[in-house]
């Protein structure tokens, strides 16, 4: 049985990951208008993966009969400079994922929560392959550069990490 402080948390985690999800949605939709159907396409799988992790955390409360409280997401952000800002806002976003799931992950220790501490390490994991596909996005982006055939190759390159 979990804590009422610990389902409280986990309830908070399921928005950040329901908003990353609509943040990426949104940003998908960019890259489409902007005619980045690779980066698009990503983005929209990426959207898919975000939401798989609110329903992770949501089968973990149900599993633990712990109470789903859903909460208000906020807007996303749907505009953006160019395709170099899209990624360079995942990466921010992403970093915040992080914090976020590592704040968690100390806070059941200090709880001595074992089973979610358990649980949370594949968001840790996680974590840390989405921190280096962003991160090597964004490398590319710029080693390729930003004039209209290196974003045609960048574009490209993003629509071949499609499903990872
Ligand atoms: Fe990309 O982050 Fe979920 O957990």
């Amino acid at each position: 049985m979990l804590s009422k402080e610990v389902i409280n948390k986990l309830n908070e985690q399921v928005s950040k990951e329901m908003y990353a999800s609509n943040l990426y949605l949104s940003m998908s939709s960019w890259c489409y208008n902007n005619r980045y159907e690779g980066a698009g396409q990503f983005l929209f799988e990426h959207a898919g993966q975000e939401s798989d992790h609110a329903r992770k955390l949501v089968t973990y409360l149900n599993e633990t009969d712990s109470k789903v409280e859903l909460q208000a997401i906020a807007k996303p952000n749907s505009e953006f400079k160019d395709l170099l800002d899209v990624f360079e806002q995942t990466y921010k976003h992403e970093l915040e994922i992080t914090q976020s799931i590592n704040d968690l992950v100390s806070f059941m220790l200090e709880q001595k929560d074992y089973s979610t501490f358990n649980f949370l390490q594949w968001y840790v994991a996680e974590q840390h392959e989405e921190e280096a596909l962003f991160r090597g996005i964004i490398d590319k982006i710029k080693l390729i550069g930003d004039k209209s055939n290196g974003l045609y190759l960048a574009d490209q390159y993003i629509k071949s990490l499609s499903g990872k």
